[in-house]
């Protein structure tokens, strides 16, 4: 079949051959464990995270992610990771695979070779996931590609390994297909049969603790919960194109890994150590018998574009973070948070003191993708040290480097401020325009809005502040650390008209411009958080 050089492309057939295996092991640890930590290609997920270059991890987190959204695909640069990583896990179980196959097949024994295939693909998963179930999975399906391979092309083979003689088949076109179905089919029949055994339960745990509604377990009373997320909503703008005051289930996530942790609030702990008099240890139910209080927070990504949409506000029931560290009797003046996913962020214990663990959110149980069982609420600071699936609390007298600043960013600190611009609508004779204003406990002083590029100025209005939670004091009557709306309704123009946005935080400092005429205003997210003016360009 190809005179010229048959042992090249029995090589290319190998390979592919190899490939072929190595997806249909891969698949198979999807189906019996999901998109989990335990799906053999999460951890080379992760491990790609940690040693490409900053700039690629950057990129791909960032500028795809929003690139990706811009055309209407969530988490594009996180897929990107994803398929690098199952090109690479399937390209190391195939090898794996094949190469059992020529260790214990030879000729004579080829369902021996399957064998020790399929074994070297199922006890790699188990090593790198350390879950049986994808293991199984993994390797049952392996073994069935390998076997089907056998089967079909071993006949034909003239010499070599059966996968080497698959430049032999010419007619294959349906023996392929069979070879697939059998592959497939043998796929479902081995993960039903042993994969489901404890993939069935990792997926009852993770279903009980991210079903949502299953609130019964958690001391929240869902009276107050309520009233405070109705009169939040009642204090909403309706304008066409802008998002509510509560953002519920349209609550971005920023994670460094694509498999969330899958914690079971049985299994979990928080501990509170380090540089403290007295380091202890807390369970879920320790937790659950505190006294809860109930906060509305903003979250900001540092990577969030000026006017991007990483920004978002949810009511968060929990523990105050101060009563936590009262406790341990603190001897140093840095935190360092970290997470079941090796992830950790540090700043300052003051930061941290008005803060809240929150193991609900929105009067429901914690959702795994927002850190279940307990993630940290810092006030007005920026996302990322709102750290998820917390397990410790670390007390230091001496910064640490966190996670992202090992990355060059710098957004550990107090967030910028910013005034978005989602919402227009077209009336008779009259436009409205409205966004969301947000300066951390800061808060918003004013808005205002110039309709002619910035030649003039006009103040918008604001949507009544947020309630305050049942952890403030009696005398506070807002939230300390939440957006407000804000809308502006003018003549419509006849010509198209630019609009531009700023805000005033509660200390009375306005926003600098950006564009390198305020010598702090950087519209670049990278690395300390976009701020400056939103402008955009409107037709009447
Ligand atoms: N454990 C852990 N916590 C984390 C992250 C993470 O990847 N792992 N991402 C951080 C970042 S960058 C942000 S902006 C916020 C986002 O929180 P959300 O996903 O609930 O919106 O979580 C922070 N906490
Ligand atoms: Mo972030």
């Amino acid at each position: 079949m190809f005179p010229r050089s048959p042992r090249r492309a029995r090589r290319a057939a190998t390979v592919l051959f190899a490939f072929a295996a190595g997806f249909a092991g891969v698949l198979g640890s999807y189906l019996a464990v999901g998109l989990r930590p335990t799906f053999v290609a999460s951890p080379v997920s992760s491990a790609l995270v940690r040693v490409m270059p900053d700039a690629v991890v950057r990129f791909a987190i960032v500028t795809l992610t929003d690139f990706g959204r811009s055309l209407g695909i969530d988490h594009l640069g996180a897929t990107a990771n994803l398929l690098l990583a199952v090109l690479l896990a399937a390209a190391a179980l195939g090898g794996l695979g094949v190469a059992g196959l020529l260790l214990g097949g030879r000729r004579s024994r080829p369902l021996a070779g399957v064998v020790v295939g399929s074994l070297l693909v199922a006890v790699s998963a188990l090593l790198v996931t350390g879950s049986a179930a994808s293991a199984v999975g993994a390797g049952a399906a392996a073994g069935a590609l390998l076997v089907t391979g056998v089967a079909l092309l071993g006949s034909t083979a003239e010499g070599g390994t059966p996968a080497a003689s698959a430049t032999g088949v010419s007619d294959g076109r349906r023996r392929t297909l069979g070879a697939l179905a059998t592959a497939f089919v043998g796929t479902v029949a081995g993960v039903s049969l042993f994969g489901r055994g404890d993939g069935a339960g990792a997926g009852a745990a993770a279903g009980g603790s991210e079903s949502g509604d299953g609130n019964d377990a958690l001391p929240i009373d869902t009276g107050t919960t309520s009233r405070l997320l109705d009169e939040a909503e009642s204090r909403a703008f309706d304008v066409g194109g802008l998002e509510g005051l509560v953002s519920g289930d349209d609550f971005y996530t920023v994670d460094i890994n694509n498999a969330d942790p899958d914690v079971a609030a049985a299994d979990w702990s928080l501990s509170v150590t380090g540089a403290v008099a007295n380091a202890y240890e807390l369970s879920y139910d320790d937790l659950l018998d505190r006294e809860t209080v109930h906060e509305f927070v903003t979250l900001r990504c540092v990577s969030d574009r000026l006017n991007g949409r990483k920004m978002d506000t949810d009511l968060w029931s929990g523990v105050s973070a101060e009563a936590l560290l009262d406790e341990a009797d603190p001897q140093g003046e840095y935190v360092v948070l970290r997470a079941a996913d090796g992830y950790y962020e540090e700043f300052p214990l003051s930061a941290f003191e008005g803060g809240l663990l929150a193991f609900a959110k929105g009067g429901e149980t914690l959702p795994r993708k927002h850190g279940y069982p307990l993630r940290a609420l810092v006030l007005g600071h920026w996302g990322e040290v709102n750290v998820k699936w917390l397990t410790e609390i670390e007390i230091h007298e001496e910064p640490v480097t966190g996670f992202w600043e090992k990355k060059g960013w710098h957004g550990t600190g107090p967030v910028e401020t910013v005034a978005k611009l989602h919402g227009v609508e077209r009336g008779e004779g009259t436009m409205t325009v409205a966004g969301h204003a947000y300066a951390g406990t800061r808060g918003i002083e004013r808005v205002e809005v110039s309709t002619d590029g910035g030649d003039s100025w006009s103040e918008a209005t604001l949507s009544e502040r947020l309630p305050a939670g049942t952890g403030r004091s009696p005398e506070a009557k807002h939230a300390a650390d939440a957006w407000r709306q804000w809308r502006y309704e003018y003549e419509k123009p006849d010509d198209t008209h630019e609009v531009v946005v700023r805000a005033v935080d509660g200390e009375g400092d306005r926003q600098p411009k950006g564009d390198g005429e305020a010598p702090d205003g950087d519209r670049k997210p990278f690395p300390s958080g976009a701020t400056g003016w939103v402008s955009k360009t409107l037709e009447p």
